[in-house]
């Protein structure tokens, strides 16, 4: 299990700095919202959920998407544009999908893919094999409307979705204390009936502990749960670089959780031997994914007028 959570930690990472690299090439065609320093959250939760279950992001889905298993040359080849990217060029960095793996989408709009998870869960709960989606959002999406009437009809119901809010403090560059009245966001979500786990040491062990306690209250038709894990986003909240000369936030965060890193916390875990043999792995598979995006034929015109409407 160790070397499975840090294979994906390290993947996610390597993938996103990478990305980062290539930007200011031009080559990659899409706004990027890099997860790197909160990878751990996907990680540790979806390694609580099956190859059948499904999740869904948001714009800063990267991590989730490669969690989820989804297909790397395929990833790189949408942030280039390219005509053989998960979504045929069409989607960017912030709409992945990956219908095989069980990546049910990501978007731009801050919290629609919140009511978008509990119908795929109800269906999910009417095909009755005990499946379930776990939807991630950031801190700012809890303050949409749609949240609450989610969190209300998925309790009624009693859907089997698993909410995760991963809390960076930051909804672009406005700070939760600017935003919210009260903290104890856990429970104001435990009113609507639903149990919620606030997991704040940013450990991706606790992260996955807490993951698989809700997945089986989950699992045994019990209804919805909801997990709040603190986390920090490490660059700028859309583009490669980082922004800590913006006036709104001290670097002096940045490094405590860069000193607290799960990457670096669980590769020290591994025989140091096989980590390298894990990192070469990765970047094989990395340079990999960058030749297929770059070998990729664009989209043609006529694809813009595909997949607008369903049948
Ligand atoms: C409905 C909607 N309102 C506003 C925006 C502009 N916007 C883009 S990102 C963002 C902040 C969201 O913060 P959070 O949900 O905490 O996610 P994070 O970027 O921290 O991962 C906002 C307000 C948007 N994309 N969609």
């Amino acid at each position: 299990m160790v070397e499975d959570i840090y294979r994906s930690l390290r993947l996610i990472r390597r993938t996103e700095e990478e990305v980062a690299r290539l930007y200011p090439s031009d080559v990659i065609k899409s706004p990027i919202h890099l997860s790197i320093g909160q990878e751990f959250v996907s990680v540790g939760v979806i390694g609580a959920v099956g190859d059948d279950d499904v999740v869904s992001a948001t714009y800063r889905g990267h991590a989730a998407y490669i969690a989820k298993g989804g297909d790397l040359r395929r990833f790189m080849a949408e942030m280039y544009g390219k005509a053989n990217g998960c979504a045929g060029g069409k989607a960017g960095s912030m709409h992945l999908i990956d219908m095989e793996r069980n990546v049910l989408g990501m978007s731009a709009v801050v919290a629609t893919t919140i009511p978008v998870s509990v119908g795929y869960a109800m269906a999910l709960k009417r095909e009755g094999r005990g499946r379930i989606v776990v939807c991630f959002f950031g801190d700012g999406a809890s303050e949409e409307g749609v949240f609450s009437e989610s969190l209300n009809f998925a309790s009624l119901h009693k859907i089997p979705v698993l909410f995760v809010c991963e809390n960076n403090g930051y909804a672009i560059h406005a700070r939760i204390e600017e935003r919210w009245a009260n903290e104890a966001l856990s429970r104001r979500v435990e009113t609507f009936g639903i149990p919620a786990r606030h997991v704040a040491d940013g450990n991706v062990f606790s992260i996955r502990k807490a993951a698989e306690e809700l997945v089986g209250y989950i699992r045994a038709g019990n209804g919805p749960a909801f997990m709040e894990c603190a986390a920090y986003r490490w660059r700028e909240h859309v583009g490669p670089n980082e922004d800590y000369n913006d006036g709104y936030r001290e670097r002096a965060a940045l490094e405590a959780w860069q000193a607290k890193d799960q990457m670096e916390v669980v590769g020290a875990m591994l025989d140091q031997g096989r980590r390298r043999t894990i990192d070469a792995g990765i970047e094989e598979m990395i340079a990999d994914a960058v030749q297929f995006a770059d070998a990729g034929p664009w989209p043609e015109p006529e694809q813009l007028y595909a997949h607008v409407f369903a049948d």
